[in-house]
């Protein structure tokens, strides 16, 4: 009897964990992302739409056209719980999908030059009783469907509607840092998605989820392997692999493009030597991309890391960037394929201040590179930084097609357990003014070539995707995914209101759960910017890995990989000089800006210790002394992660029961990361400014020794 009970125990207590087990694991994981489709609850709002979803006129029939119908199918299946049946004829259609020399457009009144829309672009027109979407192409078409569904999806009205998209950029990208093995440099959220060992013949579910995520938000490129690449992504081998990549991706209006190794003429090729000046590197590389083309008709051409960090590069035989950009330029230029070349350069023997150099490099080329090359310049002119200012390179090139490269992976933003959302990153950058070209000279105008009208114009961002079940690591890591795209497609469109559709179609429709979430995702970077590295400090992070707090390391083989290079702490005080006294690095900047940078009083306060070395007792615009205000900027950053978690579990009843843990789980984490950031930095520079931290604000929790011996030997994704 007894044994019979103990049994029923053991039992009875099993079964409970499997049902904790299910329950925490059971429900909405995040794999859907922003396409959940989820029914409508409310019956006015699902009626408004269910007579725009209920018969379908679209011919004729091409693969993008199948993946049209299927998508409106999920979709009205799922926000309405209705079929949407095909139409006999155009006439009886709630909903047509017309290219622009359909005959069937001749009965609608449309004003438009529809010449204007290009292959990507899509014209969504609503009559009393019909919807029309109208593009030159299918690709259009798709765009235009993705679009009607978000409209539907975020509750908007379809009512009179006549609305032209044209994307204002051509190459909207996602540069995968994904080597072959599957391992991700500076991936948080599992393996590379792209499994090389079992392609080209097994095709994964995930890539064509991939592809459709990617179209509905605009993107139309990828480039799946490390820009620290591989020399075998070039072998026939491979080549099958990339071409059932493409075979894929191309109904979804997506082109794959490939990171090159410079010196892959070498490597794979058989010669003995990459330079750009000999013919033969030439005719390797024309043989090898004529390969490429006989493969994949559409190939997009390829992005270039050289002589940056090790990776070989022109210079490596005395030539220029421009050389080797055009080298590979003009044997792309035949199939209409193009060079993405990065810009991201610090020389190993340069003497020059590490934000000088890719300036210094490219501008003296400004003009020489070919009409089928892009620049690729990152945001800022160090490195990702939770905060810099704008890369002096914009606006500094009038005569070159110039890509924004943004990173969409939090290197150093906390990886996948910190809540940020770029999109307000993104949004600064862009806005920023240059003044090259006098007022309203913005870096969106010069990447997407309206300030100088250039041929070529493209925006990259660093994919912060992996095999992570709910692909991004954090359920929020997906909103920079999402807005990283918009933006691509629409540099105008304002953070928070993509945050707002990001929030509806990825978490809860509830009014006051949508705006806690978008209070709490537009002010989460500056968070971080406080509890990392305020007031324009940068580079402050751990060695190698980059995970967690380092301003102290100063030992590494390159001067400029330490922090203690860019924070230049001292008992006089903290902050790099990048004025005339200093480096100069305001040099490189606008006259308008040289006049702001120079002068600590007009510097944004945000930007202040990025141009300036000042001291602890610098009069900040707050009355305060500019080490009081440090030290509160990092306490701000840890209690502002302290309020977005309580915020966050006040919806607890708004959010689906996974998605909520998730986030929950991660906020747990991001609270400690940045005390640990906050006590880390603020008792090393205390180390220098001798002074103590302001009353009312609590002790750190273990000693600046403490901090210095956390070591994390697998911390994920490093180089
Ligand atoms: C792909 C930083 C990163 C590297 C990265 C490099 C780059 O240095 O830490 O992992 O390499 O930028 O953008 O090329």
């Amino acid at each position: 009897m007894k044994t019979l009970f103990m049994l029923l125990v053991v039992l009875s207590s099993l079964i409970g964990r499997v049902a904790i087990a299910q329950d925490k694991f059971s429900g909405e994981d995040g794999y859907r992302l922003w396409l959940k489709y989820d029914l409508i609850e409310d019956n006015a709002q699902r009626q408004q739409y269910s007579h725009t979803l209920q018969s379908l006129f679209i011919a004729p029939q091409s693969d993008t056209t199948r993946i049209i119908q299927h998508e409106l199918k999920i979709a009205s299946h799922g926000l309405l719980s209705q079929p949407i049946k095909p139409a006999a004829n155009a006439k009886q259609a709630s909903l047509l999908m017309l290219k622009s020399d359909s005959p069937e457009l001749k009965q609608f009144k449309i004003h438009h030059d529809l010449n204007k829309l290009g292959q990507e672009g899509y014209l969504l027109h609503s009559t009393a009783d019909q919807m029309l979407i109208i593009a030159n192409s299918d690709i259009g078409l798709l765009y235009g469907t993705f679009d009607l569904l978000r409209r539907i999806q975020t509750g908007q009205s379809l009512n009179k509607l006549d609305h032209i998209e044209i994307p204002k950029i051509q190459l909207r990208m996602l540069n995968h840092w994904d080597d072959l093995d599957r391992h991700t440099e500076r991936g948080y959220a599992g393996e590379s998605i792209f499994d090389w060992h079992k392609l080209p013949d097994y095709k994964e579910q995930r890539y064509y989820d991939y592809a459709r995520a990617n179209a509905s938000i605009g993107i139309n490129g990828i480039v799946p392997n490390n820009v620290n690449a591989n020399s075998l992504i070039l072998t026939p081998a491979y080549l099958q692999k990339v071409k059932a990549l493409a075979d894929i991706f191309r109904p979804y209006g997506i082109k794959v493009y490939l990171s090159i190794k410079f010196s892959s003429p070498q490597q794979i090729g058989g010669l003995d030597t990459s330079d750009p000046a000999e013919q033969k590197v030439h005719d390797w590389w024309q043989k090898k991309t004529d390969e490429i083309y006989a493969l994949i008709p559409d190939f997009g051409g390829y992005l270039v890391k050289a002589n940056s960090e090790g990776q070989p590069g022109p210079g490596d035989y005395g030539r220029t960037h421009a050389e080797g950009a055009n080298m590979l330029a003009r044997a792309l230029k035949p199939h209409g394929g193009n060079v993405l070349w990065r810009a991201f350069v610090y020389a190993h023997d340069a003497k020059a201040e590490r934000s000088l150099q890719a300036y210094n490099e490219f501008v003296p080329l400004d003009g020489k590179f070919d009409d089928n090359v892009s620049v690729q310049v990152k945001n800022g002119p160090i490195d990702f930084q939770p905060r810099e200012p704008f890369s002096p390179l914009f606006g500094a090139m009038p005569h070159t097609s110039l890509a924004m490269e943004f990173q969409i992976t939090q290197e150093y933003l906390g990886f996948s357990t910190h809540l940020a959302y770029l999109g307000t990153l993104y949004e600064e950058a862009l806005d920023a003014d240059t003044h090259t070209e006098g007022p309203g000279s913005t870096v969106a105008k010069v990447i997407d070539g309206s300030l100088d009208s250039l041929p070529l114009t493209a925006m990259a961002g660093v994919a912060n995707i992996g095999m992570d079940r709910n692909w991004t690591g954090h359920i929020f890591g997906q909103a920079n995914w999402y807005v990283f795209g918009r933006l691509a497609w629409n540099d105008q469109l304002s953070a928070a209101d993509i945050a707002d559709e990001w929030i509806k179609m990825t978490l809860t429709d509830d009014k006051q759960s949508v705006n806690t979430i978008k209070d709490m995702m537009m002010g989460s970077r500056e968070l971080i910017v406080d509890y990392m590295t305020p007031l324009g400090l940068h580079h402050l992070m751990d060695t190698g890995h980059h995970y967690g707090p380092g301003p102290w390391v100063d030992n590494l083989g390159r001067a400029d990989w330490n922090p203690t290079y860019y924070h230049r702490a001292d008992e006089q005080g903290i902050g790099l000089d990048r004025t005339a006294s200093g480096t100069n690095a305001i040099s490189q900047y606008a006259p308008y800006w040289q006049k702001i940078f120079a002068d600590p009083k007009k510097t944004p306060q945000e930007l202040l210790l990025w141009f300036h070395h000042l001291s602890w007792d610098y009069t900040m615009p707050s009355g305060d002394t500019l080490w009081n205000e440090l030290v509160k900027h990092y306490y701000h950053g840890a209690k502002g992660v302290e309020k977005m978690q309580k915020q966050w579990l006040a919806i607890k009843d708004q959010i689906e029961p996974n998605q909520f843990e998730q986030v929950k789980m991660a906020l747990a984490i991001q609270v400690k990361e940045a005390k640990w950031w906050r006590d880390a930095c603020v008792l090393y520079f205390q180390t220098f400014s001798k002074r103590p931290i302001p009353e009312g604000l609590e002790r750190p929790e273990h000693s600046l020794e403490y901090y210095q011996s956390l070591k994390f030997p697998y911390a994920p994704g490093q180089g």
